[in-house]
């Protein structure tokens, strides 16, 4: 017989480190899978429906909550970065700006471990200016990345839909994922995509 395998298990998903700045990054001869977004698009609430952990990554309704860049250690395998999020406009423009040019540093350093890049976006609201920086930062780097869609539980059906589309138009190398963090839709899209980076067998 044949065992078909379909879809990546996640058996275990542990907090590794919250780094500041650029100290104490892990050197990881591990595969890691890095998410970038505004803040507030559900990048921490993405990565607890992806491991079935409701608090794994700390996720809340006020925008600018994670404030390191967050390790998790997956499957004993890879990684997850959780990143804090960029452009939230209740900060000081100083500090905004220095989050900003932080996660920016960690996506374009080749130094900085990222197998598969993420970049979370609202599915109602679309690709925003601080995204279109983030994604040129990524490709420049020569970063694997998709495009997230999160919140596709919201708005009507329709809108989504076509805004999707228009992004998919836009960026037709990209693989666009439409998510929901509340419904778990797309869940398997991106477990797909990642085993597809981090090898099945992880
Ligand atoms: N309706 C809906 N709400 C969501 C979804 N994903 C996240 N949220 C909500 O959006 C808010 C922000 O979620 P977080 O996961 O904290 O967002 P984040 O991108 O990690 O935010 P920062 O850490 O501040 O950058 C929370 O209130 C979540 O419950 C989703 O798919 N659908
Ligand atoms: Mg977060």
């Amino acid at each position: 017989m044949y065992a078909i395998r379909t879809l990546m298990e996640i058996r275990s998903a542990k907090f590794m480190k919250g780094v500041i700045g650029s100290e104490g990054l892990p050197e990881t001869a591990r595969p890691t899978v890095a998410f970038f977004g505004r803040s507030n698009v559900g990048k921490s609430s993405v990565i607890n429906t992806l491991v079935r952990q409701r608090d794994l990554a700390r996720s809340s309704s006020r925008p600018g909550r994670t404030t390191e860049i967050n390790y998790f250690l997956v499957n004993d395998a890879w990684h997850l970065a959780d990143l804090p999020g960029y452009g939230y406009a209740k900060l000081p423009m100083e500090k905004r700006e220095k989050i900003r040019k932080h996660i920016l540093w960690f996506a374009g350093t080749p130094e900085v471990r990222i197998d598969l890049a993420v970049l979370v976006i609202d599915a109602e609201i679309g690709m925003r200016v601080t995204d279109r920086e983030a994604l040129g930062i990524l490709s420049e780097a020569g970063r694997r990345t998709i495009i997230l869609a999160n919140k596709s539980d919201r708005g009507r059906r329709n809108d989504i839909t076509n805004g999707i589309r228009s992004i998919r138009g836009e960026f037709p190398e990209s693989t666009v994922i439409r998510y929901s963090s509340k419904t778990g839709e797309g869940r398997k899209d991106l477990l797909d995509t990642i085993a597809g980076t981090v090898g099945f067998a992880q």
